[in-house]
């Protein structure tokens, strides 16, 4: 039985699927499998888009479509994309394409992707980060927050939330002088369309992360996942910008953009207070999220500017 007859409309190539309302991760493969178009290829590790997204027989991909081990997704991008030049396709046509969480993507499966950037293959890496484990029930990764309470990291008279701070990701793969690479928020759509496409018209390993609330993980109401991502931009805990590597730039070492500089910062507490799992922070924590903010906005503003 064809179960996944295109009902809704053409570009959408992600519908039906079994994601929890207001879902940020979802959001994030649904546009840019948008922009990718129906020949892109994508692979997904264990995790809550695969968990949600390959329930036989309803599976809601439109495109071709492969669930990887867990910390392979850039092992697996990489296979398909060296089987397709083998085919003498031309990777303009069909972008490869692999989508992880956090956990898939800063834990378990950065091993994967720092090899398959070494080697420049042929394909875009996206991470949508919610910030933990949310598929197994909310664990820590490391890219949860500083304070954020995690069935790993609970609150109670010995721990206050998580201790650790959240591992920059984005430099962290700037650092391997990748072609392209940009973080992103679903806050703000246009900027991560435009970064999709941008990636898309690139040769060689791309990676956008971007910023995916999940009112199940961070305890908020199902219909503000979008004003969150967007506040997260807004009070400076969350950056976007874009680096091009010495392939792109011409600039040995490669070039930061800045794509968002706030005159101001709106209210961090607002952002924090917002969300069940930081409702338990002190005084004290928060003013090391905001230290920290500004020690990080201090750096950008001085070497990206
Ligand atoms: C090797 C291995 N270890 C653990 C698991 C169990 N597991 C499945 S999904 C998942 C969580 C994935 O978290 P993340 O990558 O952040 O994606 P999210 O669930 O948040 O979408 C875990 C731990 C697994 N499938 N394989």
């Amino acid at each position: 039985m064809a179960v996944n007859a295109r009902t809704i409309s053409d570009d959408e190539l992600f519908f039906g699927h079994k994601a929890c309302a207001g879902c940020g991760g979802a959001l994030v493969v649904r546009q840019v499998l948008k922009v990718l178009g129906p020949h892109a290829v994508s692979a997904l590790p264990a995790g809550c888009m695969s968990a949600v997204g390959f329930n036989f027989p309803q599976l809601c991909f439109s495109n071709n479509s492969f669930i990887t081990p867990f910390a392979a997704t850039a092992s697996v991008i990489s296979g398909i994309e060296a089987g397709l030049r083998a085919q003498g396709k031309k990777l303009d046509d069909c972008t490869v394409v692999g989508f992880a969480g956090d956990g898939g993507t800063a834990d378990i499966g950065i091993q994967a992707l720092s090899g398959a950037i070494d080697r420049n293959d042929d394909v875009l890496y996206v991470c949508y980060d919610n910030e933990a484990y949310m598929n197994t029930g909310i664990q820590k990764s490391s890219l949860t927050p500083f304070g954020a309470s995690t069935t790993t990291t609970p609150v109670g008279s010995q721990e206050q939330g998580c201790p650790t701070q959240k591992k920059n990701m984005f430099e962290i793969v700037a650092a391997h002088d990748i072609p392209y690479a940009a973080t992103a928020s679903i806050g703000y759509l246009p900027d991560l369309l435009r970064k999709v496409e941008k990636a898309k018209g690139i040769h060689g390993t791309r990676y956008l992360h971007v910023i995916a609330p999940c009112p199940t993980g961070w305890g908020h109401a199902t219909d503000v996942p979008i004003d969150i991502a967007k506040e997260a931009v807004d009070c400076g805990l969350w950056y976007l910008a874009e680096f091009e590597g010495t392939q792109v730039s011409g600039r040995p070492g490669g070039k930061f953009t800045l794509n968002r500089d706030p005159k101001e910062f709106s209210d961090v507490v607002h952002y924090l207070r917002g969300q069940k799992r930081f409702r338990h922070m002190t005084d004290e924590q928060i003013q090391v999220v905001v230290d920290g903010r500004d020690r990080t906005w201090e750096r950008l503003r001085a070497q990206w500017k």
